[in-house]
This record gives structure tokens, sequence and C-alpha cells, in this order.
């Protein structure tokens, strides 16, 4: 802890509510943040009341209207310098998103460097923000396209990557000119607030606050507000489904824009002629990866017949290997679920299974004992399944792998595409004609599709969403800035006359002309 108290600046006690500077005393309840290694204490945050809602809503919306026009390299300058300090902090940042979500500690490093990635990516784009010109149909005419700040945007976040998809929205909407209230997931409080100081600490160098924001609160108290408030233009949030639906609706209705990263139930073709090491490595690092918990996870397996025997036996031999324990132990592969609601909801899952006829292959069983107190340990779970079944149509947050085998790429495809979610997709093979059928229109329906790598691990230069009821947004890499920006059609006339576009003529002759 005293690491976390130096080098983060987290204290036994924190505001969750930060702007440039803190709110030293929000009027919320207090939130405790438990490790799941343990299930112990790690330290305590002041939520955000109504009153610190507003106070921060105004904070970020009179901080827009002057990063809006701030040139956006100088934001990108600025943007460059968060980037520099969460390098110098990657291994204590990394570490704290390990003990508070229990992802190994090679993960949470990632997981910075994965903001590192973004930041970088944001400083080269903020020189690149650029719009189109079109051929004028009028004589003397110029159009063009520019990209406008949009205004202040809702960040939500969820608990299994508390840091990068921050980064993703932020460092992205930072550079486009936009002020950002975070609500990150309250499962995960102390490491937002390590990032916020982060944040403020470069900010108070440029004698600027109300860019970065923070609020943390329960859905009711901070949540329902953001989506329902029409100073937010654009919501972008990360979770189930279900939250997804929702906002959809309430931001709909005030007809704002929701940016969705919602669930995903990826699944990998293994076909006859692919290399089952790299196939097996792959299903192992997806399914097994953040102990089941990223919506890129790798929750079903389609195996083409005459792989699948052995294919099954690689899995289940490489899943008795894997080590299950404290995160923080270089030699683990991994960690514990988020908490004891998890664990049950996947031993529940996996009684749905039995029910519905499938068959459990390996693992899954609920992990007790010492060094597994917090009660939020399992043993990853292969399961024979068959497609009709209601449960593999289901996101279960957790380490269950689904097997299915199937005669050839048709079926793969058609039992791959038959759940209700679209994020990311993998086909194994060594065949050019199944790798491009898979990539076709008439292939995989998601938002991410890979050849002979896994579902999960994707990098930031991409856009990174899903179809379906993933929720369809893009956010990270690409032209996914420009859904932090507001288009402008320009039409110039550098002419003496006035021509009307469709050549329509309007306007008296001048013989008729009464007065
Ligand atoms: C998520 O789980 O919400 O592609 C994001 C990946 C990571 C991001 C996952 N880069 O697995």
């Amino acid at each position: 802890m005293r690491d976390f108290v130096v080098e983060l600046g987290i204290n036994e006690v924190n505001s969750g509510v930060g702007f440039g500077d803190w709110v030293e005393k929000p009027k919320g309840p207090e939130l405790v943040s438990y490790s799941p290694i343990d299930g112990k204490e790690i330290a305590r945050v002041r939520t955000a009341s109504e009153t610190d809602y507003e106070y921060v809503v105004e904070k970020a919306e009179g901080a827009f209207r002057s990063w809006r026009t701030t040139p956006a390299p100088k934001r990108g300058e600025i943007v460059r310098e968060i980037g520099q300090r969460l390098r110098d902090k990657k291994k204590i940042l990394g570490k704290l998103v390990t003990l508070e979500m229990g992802k190994i500690a090679a993960e949470g490093e990632g997981e910075v460097q994965e903001m590192i990635d973004m930041a970088d990516y944001s400083v080269g784009l903020s020189r690149q923000l650029y719009g189109l010109t079109i051929s004028s149909e009028r004589p003397s005419h110029r159009m063009m396209e520019q990209w406008h700040p949009l205004g202040t945007i809702g960040i939500v976040t969820a608990f299994n990557f508390p840091v990068a998809v921050w980064s993703w929205n932020a460092m992205i909407a930072a550079v486009c000119g936009d002020t950002m209230i975070w609500k990150p997931s309250s499962k995960t409080p102390l490491t937002a607030i390590a990032v916020q100081k982060i944040a403020n600490e470069v900010m108070k160098a440029y004698g600027l606050e109300g860019v970065f924001n923070l609020l943390i609160g329960s859905s009711k108290s901070v949540g329902e507000k953001m989506i329902a408030d029409p100073r937010l233009p654009l919501v972008s949030a990360t979770g189930s489904c279900r939250m997804g639906q929702r906002i959809g609706e309430v931001v709909g209705k005030r007809l704002g824009r929701s940016l969705l990263e919602l669930g995903g139930n990826n699944a990998i073709v293994v076909m006859n002629d692919a290399n089952l090491e790299l196939a097996s490595r792959a299903i192992l690092f997806g399914a097994v990866g953040t102990a089941g918990q990223r919506c890129t996870t790798t929750r079903r397996l389609v195996m083409q017949e005459g792989i699948a025997l052995k294919l099954t036996d690689q899995l289940i031999a490489s899943y008795r290997q894997v080590r299950v324990g404290d995160p923080l132990d270089p030699k683990t592969l991994m960690g514990p679920l988020i908490d004891r609601d998890a664990a049950e909801t996947m031993m529940h899952a996996l009684k749905t299974v039995k029910k519905e006829g499938g068959e459990l292959l390996c693992g899954g069983t609920l992990l007790e004992g010492k060094g597994y107190e917090s009660g939020c340990y399992v043993t990853p779970a292969i399961v024979k399944a068959h497609p009709k079944m209601s449960i593999v149509r289901e996101e279960t947050f957790a380490p269950i792998l689904y097997l299915f085998t199937v005669k050839d790429l048709d079926e793969a495809i058609a039992i791959h595409n038959d759940v209700p979610q679209g994020l990311s997709s993998a086909v194994f093979t060594q065949n050019v004609r199944a790798m491009e059928t898979f990539l076709s229109p008439a292939g995989s329906d998601c938002g991410i599709a890979n050849v002979n790598i896994g579902t999960s691990g994707a990098e930031i230069g991409g856009a990174f969403g899903g179809e379906k009821a993933t929720g369809g947004g893009r956010e990270a890499g690409s032209d996914s800035w420009k859904a932090y920006m507001r288009r402008q059609t320009a039409t110039i006339n550098y002419g003496k006359e006035l021509p009307l576009a469709q050549g329509i003529q309007f306007g008296p002759t001048p013989s008729e002309a009464v007065c």
C-alpha cells in the first residue's frame, strides 16, 4: 500500500470527484474498494452527490469554451505529457490494476501500455483531424467539411479494463477538443483516482482544469444523471448489453449520441488444415486470459470434425497446467474473478449447462482453502456443447469455453453467427478460400474478424467494437475519432453571383417587381 500512497497518491480515504483539482469532501456515500485477491479492503472513496455532479458538469462546460479553440496540436502536446507520466508510472499503476481488479501483473501492465499507446496515437491524430473538400456544382463556389469539437462527453467504463478503455475515449476526446466526465466502475475506483491524479498534475502545469473530470458514484447518482443530461452530447459506454439498452434508450430519447461497446460472445473457428499449435495457444489466451473477463474473451470454439478430438485433448491438457492463484505471482496464469457474485454466476451457468445437456470436460470448480479466501477463484472450464443450448447464446463473464463440432466451413459460419452478440471472431486455417470466405460479406458478422490469431488482445490502431447486441460503436484507432466531433459542411461563394443548387431560379424578374 505504501508504494501506492507515495507514487500514485492513493490514501486510505480518497475523494472520488476530480476536475483538475479535487472536491475535498464529496457528499455522496463512502465506497469501499476490496481486492478480489484476498477480499480485503484496499481503501475508501467518497462518492459524488447531486451537488458534486452539478459542480463538475459546470467545470467541464466552462473548460470546453476555451479548450475547443486551443489548437489541436497544442492539445496533443498535453496528451503527450500524460502519456509520458503513464510511462513513468507503468509498473506501479499496473500493479494497482492487478490489486483492485485481479488480472495478472503482465496484463495489468499491458493495460497501462494500452493507455500509453493511445496517448501516442492521439498526439499524431492531433495533427490529422482533417475533412474533405468537395467539388461544387456552382461556379466560384467551394465546399468543404470540417470537424469541430463536440462538447463535454460522458465516459462510462467497466471493471475489466478499468483504465485502458478510459484512454481509448479520453485521449482522443482531448485532442478533438472535448472535455469529459468519467464514471468508472464502482468496483475499480482507485485505479480511476490514480489516473485522474496523473491527468490533474499535467493539466495543473498548464494552468488548466475541467478538461478531464472524474465522478465516482453509483449508476443512480451519477450514471443515470449523465445519460439524461442534454449537456453531454455523447455518452460512450462499455458494459453489458442490458446496460447498453438502457443508455441507448435514454440518450436516444433526447436525441443525443451514444457510443456503445457491449457484450461479446466470441468464437474461434478451427479448420482441419489449421496449425493446431498456433490455434491452441490462441484459444488458451483468449479463453483463460483475464479469467474470461474480457469482452473479447473466446467463449465458443467451433472445430471441424477432422481435428476436433485432437484439439480437445490438447486444450484439456493445457487447461490442467493453468496455474490459478495470486495474480501478483509471476507464475500465475489466471487470477481471481472480480467478486463472489461473478464466481457464483459462473457456477450457475455450469448448472444450466448440465440441465441443457452439455458436458463439463474439465475445470469449473470453485477453489476454496488457503490463498483462495476471497471466494473469487475458479478453475477455467471446457464444456462440450451443442448450438441449441440457450446458455451458449449468453455472455457469462467467466472462463467457460463451449466446444462445437461441425462438418464444414458453411456450418461453422452458421453456428458462429447464431448468437445475439457480434464483437470479435477468428478463423484458423491455411486455406486461402476458407480465410477469405470467413472475411467476406457472407462470413463472420462481427466488428472484428481475425485469421490465425485469437479473438482478444486487439491493437489500438484498428477501430474497436462490434455489431448486433454489441452496440455498433467503434473506439480507439482508424477513424473512430469522428464520433467525438461534429461535422460541418461549409460552402463558400467567392463569386459575384448567387447561383442556386439544382439550377433553381428564384426571385422576381425586374418587370414583375412590385416595389
Ligand atoms: C474489453 O474487454 O472491454 O482486445 C476490451 C482486447 C483488449 C480490449 C478489451 N485490447 O482484448
